[in-house]
């Protein structure tokens, strides 16, 4: 029986596109598509296609119907769990088939990104499948505006997509095109909240799980699967019990009970997020049990409903004292759960941010990662801009996290699934900075392939958000955006030191910010040289948690990378790198470049008003303004500040201050 044709719900009004503009879909809506095969994406895929060809002329038809056909989407038999797809062009045709339904919506979306080139080039059989199996966005919003850390921690793109006015939206209607969004770049998951859980937000888990079934049933129609935060106090703050010890019966019991619950309200939900023992949340420790103790117990309630925890590994001491040498922050997670590896429950998964401190500009791949080799690990990388200028600066992250993703071996790290802390807010450009919806896309497609060159992505997120577009703007796009993490390095931070931000907001330089708080973040910078020496044979021995050969090449200052010097090692100023340069030379000429590479940046972007949209070429231009005020401040402050403790001129003779 042929389905009625549906049409999308409306989107949501004056909300950018972002990768999926109409035009995107002109070449699908303007032929003729034959959808084969059932099911609630097969039908997403429909209401895709069908809108398409309403706007475009072309037709889509179900099962049976007579060809021929330019496009044929065809769920065939098998798994139908299974998010992989067949692509081919022959014979005047173009096929896509999958067993499952999320692989026909991908295969659809691979259609949408090829554009005229999906009709035109023939294409013998070729199988795409994701390399990691789960692809997540964790949102870190609240439900009830913080009074310190608004609705979204860490957020720069306004308040949450999920909810208003202290609870889930009544008009989830954008919640449906940020899922089609996430699906066209393939990912798969999402958590809903802040893994700092506060008191409103911890009370989702149980007579607020509805407000979660709503959220989770929009998402459910692109395939995504929701996840929560949850508060390892629970059974104390919602159950009424004296405790939350891992290994008591009763906490036990009512972990099974509450989970079964949820699992009422959201059959296919994906499971729980937990950040326990780590700057202030509630854990084990309080119990004298291990990380894996609480993640067991977690792991336990959700294995009957086949459903995932997700466990931060981000635990370190953050009431340090900067005298105190021996405690180093980067070596807390290795240090923590190490000794833990092979007692995760298979369906506990261990979640490692990238670096060992905390999304920094430059640090280096997280020790961890490749050690824990009996754990089901994710690793973190972060969207929202945190500590690279915070969606007013343009900083790409695609190369860095691409580096990280390829670190230590021809196949890079042992993962089966990635996670990104989302970028995304109800600001009309979704990411706040319109060119900041390339971290977006690139995470997704990472997430698919990450060996995939991030260069090609960023590419491909072009041709989408702007197609036909004249090469002009292609290029001009490009090359804002394809160096902007390195230029975000030059004039930032140097050589992997991180933490040189205003202290709590973290946007903006201030060199001693969190040069003697208690979070274990310092550069050690004082008249003679600047670094933490992390060396094993001096230093804090975090070098040794690496592995050949990793361990020795960040051992030693001669063959330690340049960028990562002062990370590992405290050099004299006059320390001569890699590249012939002093160091307080590198310093004085990186902040020069790299401020005069924002001016070059600014020039290519006024260049280009009047091929972009005119409300997205303000937005830019005006944040583009702020990130050439604050290059400049942290030049000068960087610079002064180094010239003043090191007492060595700019053999250039530039103006310091
Ligand atoms: C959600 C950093 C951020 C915090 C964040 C924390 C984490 O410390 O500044 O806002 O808390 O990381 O990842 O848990």
């Amino acid at each position: 029986m042929p389905l009625p044709v549906p049409v999308l719900p409306e989107g949501p009004e004056g909300v950018d596109p972002a990768w999926l503009p109409d035009e995107a879909f002109r070449p699908i809506g303007s032929r003729r598509t034959l959808i084969r095969g059932w099911g609630p994406l097969a039908r997403t895929a429909h209401q895709n296609v069908a809108e398409a060809c309403a706007r475009f002329g072309g037709r889509v038809e179900r099962d049976a119907s007579p060809g021929p056909f330019d496009l044929v989407l065809e769920l065939t038999p098998g798994e139908d769990s299974s998010e992989a797809f067949t692509y081919e062009r022959g014979h005047g045709r173009t096929t896509v088939t999958s067993s499952g339904q999320r692989g026909l919506l991908y295969g659809l979306f691979h259609v949408v990104r090829l554009g005229e080139a999906a009709f035109r080039e023939e294409r013998p059989r070729e199988t795409h499948r994701p390399a990691l199996a789960l692809r997540m966005l964790d949102h870190w919003d609240n439900v009830a505006v913080h009074p310190v850390m608004g609705q979204v921690e860490r957020g720069y793109a306004g308040g949450s997509l999920f909810w208003e006015e202290g609870r889930a939206r009544w008009d989830l209607d954008r919640v449906l095109a940020y899922g089609r969004l996430l699906a066209a770049c393939g990912i798969n998951a999402v958590a809903v909240n802040n893994v700092n859980v506060h008191e409103t937000e911890a009370r989702l888990l149980t007579d607020r799980i509805d407000e979660v079934a709503d959220v989770a049933q929009v998402l459910r129609q692109y395939g995504i699967r929701t996840h929560l935060s949850v508060t390892f106090a629970a059974p104390m703050v919602l159950g009424g019990l004296a405790g939350a010890d891992p290994l008591d019966d009763r906490v036990r019991e009512w972990w099974a009970e509450t989970t079964a619950q949820v699992y009422q309200a959201v059959p296919d939900f994906g499971g729980y997020v937990v950040k326990a023992d780590s700057e202030g949340q509630p854990g084990p420790f309080t119990y004298g049990r291990s990380h894996a103790d609480g993640a067991n117990m977690l792991a336990a309630a959700l294995a009957p409903h086949v459903g995932t925890v997700h466990w931060r590994a981000f635990v370190y001491d953050h009431r340090q004292d900067w005298r105190d040498r021996t405690t180093d922050r980067a070596r807390a997670a290795y240090d923590h759960f190490l000794p833990l590896d092979g007692e995760f429950a298979p369906n506990a998964v261990l979640q490692v941010k990238h670096g060992p401190m905390d999304f920094q500009v430059r640090e280096p791949v997280s020790p961890l990662i490749s050690a824990m080799s009996h754990t089901r690990l994710a690793v973190e990388l972060q969207a929202t801009q945190e500590y690279t200028g915070q969606q007013q600066h343009v900083c790409w992250l695609g190369p860095m996290w691409s580096e990280v993703l390829r670190f230590g071996s021809e196949e890079g790290l042992p993962l089966e699934e990635l996670v990104a802390v989302s970028n995304v807010g109800d600001d009309p450009f979704w990411t706040g900075h319109p060119l900041a919806q390339a971290n977006l896309y690139t995470f997704g497609r990472l997430a698919w392939q990450p060996q995939a060159d991030p260069a090609g992505i960023l590419d491909e997120w072009i041709g989408l958000t702007f197609p036909s577009a004249p090469q002009r703007l292609i290029d001009g796009l490009h090359s804002v955006l394809d160096g902007s993490w390195r230029t975000y390095e030059k004039y930032t931070a140097p050589l992997g030191v991180g933490f040189m931000v205003q202290p709590g907001h973290h946007y903006g330089p201030s060199v001693d910010g969190y040069e003697y708080s208690p979070w274990g973040t310092y550069h050690f910078a004082d008249r003679d040289g600047i670094g933490v020496d992390r060396s094993v044979a001096s230093g804090t021995g975090y070098a040794g948690q690496y592995a050949k050969p990793w361990a020795e090449v960040y051992e030693s200052p001669e063959t330690c990378p340049d960028e990562l010097l002062l990370f590992f090692h405290h050099v004299p100023y006059g320390h001569v790198l890699k590249s012939g340069k002093t160091v307080i030379q590198h310093i004085y000429d990186t902040h020069f470049e790299g401020v005069a590479e924002v001016e070059e940046a600014v020039e290519v972007w006024a260049s280009l008003a009047g091929l972009v949209e005119p409300g997205r070429h303000a937005r830019v231009a005006e944040r583009y303004e702020e990130q050439l005020r604050s290059a400049r401040e942290w030049r000068d402050q960087i610079n002064s500040y180094f010239f003043r403790k090191s007492g060595v001129p700019d053999a250039q003779g530039r103006l310091i201050y």
